[in-house]
């Protein structure tokens, strides 16, 4: 693991994907009885992602996420809280408990989504950048999406958008390999993801997914390209979801070998052993760390527990939809 690390910086970023790997085992938990409903896809064993890439932005900049989104959105500073209330569906959660875990929503940090359809988010990234374009906002949008959404023709199509109009966006591909069961061998002819992009007109960069500080270093260079103004960049971050695609999936297209040579560069462990072996973590801190994390999920089931339903009379609200005649 790379260069030295100051130890503030070292543990926030170890404490940041502790807290995403300790709330989602407490969401798969809570899923198994039934406090949890409709869809859950973890993120667990692709932490450094979220974490490294989101300390390339600011509050002003932009961010656009899939349904593998819990860890985005607490990366990005959502309260744990109005994160679990929204997967509880109560009213106090981040979307008002209208989105569930795959639309986090919280306009106040530029966390535009949560998006179900794969490479629904991709066009979005666009426009927003395009309107912060158009105001000369000086902001970046960073766009998450997976391997699978290169398939899709939304991916093509932003990418053409985004580098012929230069705009601010960095794409953050985390190729985990598969787009539910399917390989992306099994769905791609060329697998180069970042050969793909450059087909486009926008360049790009492979990075460990699996080492926080890599991404962190790779998403700080291709955000401050794009604050240059020198149009979009992509970074393809290399990981792997240690869990199935969903909790409905039974897992069976992914040789075991596989999976255990993927988790023995966990990237919660592997930074851990890092910073123990710059002097900078002791078993005392691991111990406060994980105490404080674990209070802070507790905290947030409490939240959303003691949340409050939204009221029948208001399910009509926002909805868009021409009024029903009787
Ligand atoms: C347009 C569209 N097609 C199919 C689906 C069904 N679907 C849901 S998740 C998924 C896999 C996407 O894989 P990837 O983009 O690699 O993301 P990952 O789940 O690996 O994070 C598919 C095909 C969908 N949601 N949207
Ligand atoms: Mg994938």
């Amino acid at each position: 693991m790379s260069a030295p690390i100051g130890r503030d910086h070292g543990l926030d970023l170890l404490r940041q994907m502790v807290l995403i790997r300790r709330f989602e085992e407490k969401a798969a938990e809570l899923y198994s009885v039934g406090k949890i409903r409709g869809f859950l896809h973890l993120y667990i064993g692709e932490e450094a992602v979220a974490v490294g890439a989101m300390q390339a932005l600011t509050p002003e900049d932009n961010v656009v996420a899939t349904y593998r989104e819990h860890g985005q959105a607490l990366a990005r500073g959502i309260p744990p809280g109005a994160v679990m209330a929204e997967m509880y569906g109560k009213a106090n959660g981040c979307s008002r408990g209208r989105g569930g875990s795959m639309h986090l929503f919280d306009i106040e940090r530029r966390f535009h989504g949560g998006h179900a359809i794969v490479g629904g988010g991709l066009p979005v990234a666009v426009g927003l950048a395009l309107a912060d374009a158009m105001q000369s906002r000086a902001a970046v949008t960073a766009c998450f999406f997976g391997d699978g959404a290169v398939a899709e023709g939304a991916f093509a199509e932003s990418l053409n958008l985004a580098a012929l109009w230069r705009l601010p966006v960095v794409f953050l591909c985390e190729n985990n390999l598969y787009a539910m069961g399917t390989a992306l061998a099994r769905h791609q002819a060329q697998t180069d993801i970042v050969r793909k992009a450059e087909a486009a007109g926008v360049p790009g960069e492979a990075v460990d997914g699996m080492d926080v500080l890599a991404v962190e270093a790779a998403a700080r260079q291709g955000a401050e390209a794009v604050r240059g103004g020198r149009g979009p960049r992509l970074l393809e971050a290399r990981t792997y979801r240690f869990r199935a695609h969903s909790m409905y999936d039974p897992d069976l297209y992914r040789p075991r070998d596989e999976i255990e040579r993927w988790k023995a560069s966990d990237p919660v462990v592997r930074f851990s052993a890092a910073l123990r072996a710059q002097g900078l973590l002791a078993d005392a801190d691991i111990a406060a760390m994980e105490a404080s994390v674990a209070a802070e999920v507790d905290a947030a089931v409490a939240e959303a527990e003691a949340g409050p339903w939204e009221p029948v009379e208001d399910l009509l609200k926002d909805v868009c939809t021409p009024p029903v005649s009787r």
